[in-house]
């Protein structure tokens, strides 16, 4: 008799742990770029939002440089990240060979360029030196910017452009490719960068100091923003609940209270 009643309390206690393991599993790991205040606002008021309707408990992972979040993502690390645009996750997934799509948008974060000596795009010198970004998407995107600034001329029709592609350049500017989190940094030493929103605060640029803007036109589609996830787990529940989450007018609300149009919300 006294071991049936120990296997019954066994079952009993089995059971509340397995429904307190439930509760706990709703915790989802979200890898962002961390040294951001206005992002940290952001996802504090997602969080929020998560917790108070859907019981979900957000932990978010930073990351320094934009080569580790879809990493992570993909050896299981973290669940989703939040750091992306979807021409960086198209060359990301192409060239690691991962499998990783987007489930929600979230923002648009026009590319900039900067100048420590200059006010003006048409000051720049002969033989300077502008460094851009050096992944893929990024650099094509850097270097239409700096075509659509009057700078250089790029061959017509390449989806990603390099360096190989400059057709005109007036003013024999060199173009320093760097990774994506040094552009700012090399600001001292250069005559100009291109830095990606995220790299520009924590670098302590003011966007407003910014003499060139990427525009926003009906080619901005891809460098829209995205909550991704690995491909097997792009209909879960959970993870869809994250972007419901996400994507309110609370969000809306804080984005425009912290960015002040430098970055604008994209669902
Ligand atoms: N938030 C960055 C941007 O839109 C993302 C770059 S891709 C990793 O410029």
């Amino acid at each position: 008799i006294s071991g049936a009643v120990v296997v019954l309390i066994g079952g009993a206690a089995y059971l509340s742990f397995g429904r307190n393991q439930q509760n706990s599993d709703k915790t989802v790991t979200i890898g962002i770029m961390s040294g951001s205040k206005q992002d940290d606002a952001i996802w504090k008021t997602v969080s929020k939002t998560a917790k108070d309707k859907y019981g979900i408990t957000i932990k978010l992972k930073e990351f320094s440089d934009y080569s580790q979040p879809n990493k992570a993502l993909a050896d299981g690390d973290i669940d989703l990240n939040a750091f992306q645009h979807y021409a960086f996750l198209d060359a990301t997934n192409k060239s690691s060979k991962t499998n990783i799509v987007a489930i929600g948008d979230t923002v648009i974060s026009p590319i900039r360029l900067y100048s420590s000596k200059y006010q003006k795009v048409n000051q720049f010198k002969t033989g300077d030196t502008i460094a851009v970004p050096n992944d893929p998407s990024n650099e094509s995107r850097s270097l239409y910017v700096l075509k659509n600034a009057g700078l250089i001329g790029l061959k017509s029709g390449k989806a990603l452009a390099t360096v190989k592609d400059i057709t005109d350049n007036p003013k024999q500017l060199k173009i320093k490719e760097l990774s994506a989190d040094q552009t700012a940094r090399s600001l001292s030493d250069l005559a100009g960068a291109v830095v990606n929103g995220t790299y520009a605060d924590t670098a302590g640029l003011d966007y407003h100091d910014a003499i060139y803007v990427e525009p926003l036109n009906r080619d901005s589609k891809q460098w829209v923003n995205i909550i991704a996830a690995n491909k097997k787990d792009k209909d879960k529940q959970l993870y869809q609940d994250v972007v419901k989450a996400y994507q309110t007018d609370a969000t809306k609300k804080t984005i425009k209270s912290v960015y002040k149009g430098v970055e604008l919300p994209a669902w």
